[in-house]
């Protein structure tokens, strides 16, 4: 049986699945990547940019950045590997967990997500921690503000912050009882997420990979499949 089968088979089998997603599954839509050729990480400093630090230093430059993310997001749409794990929600028992702040899952029709990285269009503020969310792509005032007065920040995880409460223990309870965990479009190289790939292989979870390149984990995995989600995920779903 090739690999796409077996995987599949897993996968009818299967009571529970969980995914983790990262942002090469919004790659076919157009939003660019972290790491890699053609990756934020190559044209901009993550130290500039996704730490309190950067924020608290300089509001604007990094407003200005998300600024821009949240213009070229807001022209894309999910592509076929998001809608087939849409797809997957609606005939089994499954969870699942995104790195991406996108919302093209949510788009695409999935409801139970995870977002452990938080959220693009949603903003909190730095003063009185109220969150809300806010699609504007040009903001009435810049840089956005509470309506306490104080100054407002993305309700992103920035390196070194702690994940939404709450949203990692689930994450992790659903890689536990998950009989298929898919790893897809993720580099695996960011914590505590990545850390949810072994803790699905210790409690016996089948591991499926999908991924245009190689990750720490592949060598770890069941299945690794390797080419893109939006071409792979609708034939194995
Ligand atoms: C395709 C494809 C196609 C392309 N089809 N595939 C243990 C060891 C070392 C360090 C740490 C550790 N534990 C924690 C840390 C620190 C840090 C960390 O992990 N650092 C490592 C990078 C070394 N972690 C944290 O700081 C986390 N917080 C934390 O640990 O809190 C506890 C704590 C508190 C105080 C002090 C210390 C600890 C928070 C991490 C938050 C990450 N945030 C970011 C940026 C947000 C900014 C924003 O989006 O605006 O989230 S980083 C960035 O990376 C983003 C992503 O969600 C995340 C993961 O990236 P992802 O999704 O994997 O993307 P890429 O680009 O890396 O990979 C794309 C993949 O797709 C590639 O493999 C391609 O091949 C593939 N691909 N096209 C299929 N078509
Ligand atoms: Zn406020």
């Amino acid at each position: 049986m090739s690999d796409l089968k077996t995987a599949r088979e897993w996968i009818r089998s299967a009571r529970r699945v969980a995914a983790l997603t990262g942002a090469g599954i919004s790659a076919e839509s157009g939003i660019p990547t972290f790491r890699g050729s053609g990756g934020l990480w190559k044209q901009f400093r993550a130290e500039d940019l996704a730490t309190a630090a950067a924020f608290a230093r300089d509001p604007l430059t990094v407003w200005e950045w998300y600024q821009w993310r949240r213009e070229l997001i807001a022209q894309c749409t999910p592509n076929a590997g998001h809608l087939a794990l849409a797809e997957l929600e609606a005939t089994t028992h499954f969870t699942l967990i995104t790195q991406n702040v996108d919302g093209l899952h949510d788009l695409a029709g999935s409801r139970n997500i995870l977002k452990l990285h938080g959220d693009i269009w949603r903003l909190r503020c730095t003063t009185c921690l109220a969150e809300w969310t806010d699609r504007s792509v040009r903001f009435a005032q810049f840089p956005p503000q509470c309506t306490c007065g104080g100054l407002a920040r993305p309700a992103i995880v920035w390196f070194g912050e702690n994940l939404p409460d709450g949203i990692f223990e689930e994450a992790g309870h659903a890689a536990k009882t998950a009989d298929v965990f898919l790893v897809i479009g993720t580099s695996a190289q960011v914590y505590p997420a990545a850390g949810l790939i072994p803790e699905a292989k210790a409690s016996g979870a089948k591991i499926i990979e999908i991924n245009i390149e190689k990750t720490p984990f592949t060598s770890l995995v069941d299945c690794a499949l390797t080419g893109s989600a939006g071409e792979l995920l609708p034939r194995l779903i």
